[in-house]
């Protein structure tokens, strides 16, 4: 599997890490592009558009204030689009969260929480689960530890 990975800031690369951290963890394939919907319009049209023929599977885009970056991607591929509202600004990823969920009906993002980077890179693995079952072996074992891991708390709780 391979994923897109972009950023439209500089700034947004302490939160955007952790997807990067997770896709390494499961030898997830992913090319990161630093580019913004407003600055450089051009070079976000040229990845989104090319992103099927270089074999992506999904994009994921992260993005602060009038985040237009995940729908701009959406707007330029048929790939599946998962937008990172992340926290920046007076609104606090308020104003990041609502342009990127209140997409017009026909062209969605699938949204995450406001700096959901990890949650965006689990929800890219499970798209590339459905047809690769070694990475949906290795997503199922990474559940598997979560629940042993709360278990685990649950009995140190009752003792
Ligand atoms: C957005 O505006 C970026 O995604 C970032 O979250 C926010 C601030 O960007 P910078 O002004 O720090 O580049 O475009």
């Amino acid at each position: 599997m391979k994923v897109g990975l972009v950023l439209g800031s500089d700034s947004d690369i302490p939160v955007m890490k952790k997807a990067f951290d997770l896709f390494n963890e499961f030898g997830v394939e992913c090319e990161v592009l630093l580019a913004s919907a407003h600055r450089t319009p051009a070079e976000v049209r040229e990845f989104a558009s090319t992103a099927q023929d270089r074999g992506l599977s999904c994009i994921i885009a992260g993005a602060g204030m009038a985040a237009h970056l995940p729908g701009v991607i959406a707007s330029y591929t048929t790939l599946p689009v998962i937008g990172v509202p992340l926290e920046s600004g007076s609104l606090k990823g308020m104003d990041a969260l609502l342009a990127i969920v209140q997409m017009p009906s026909g062209m969605p993002v699938a949204t995450m929480a406001i700096n959901g980077a990890k949650n965006a890179a689990l929800f890219a693995i499970q798209i590339g689960a459905v047809s690769d079952p070694e990475l949906a072996a290795k997503y199922k074992a990474y559940r598997e530890k979560m629940t042993r891991q709360v278990m685990e708390k649950n009995d140190k709780l009752q003792q």
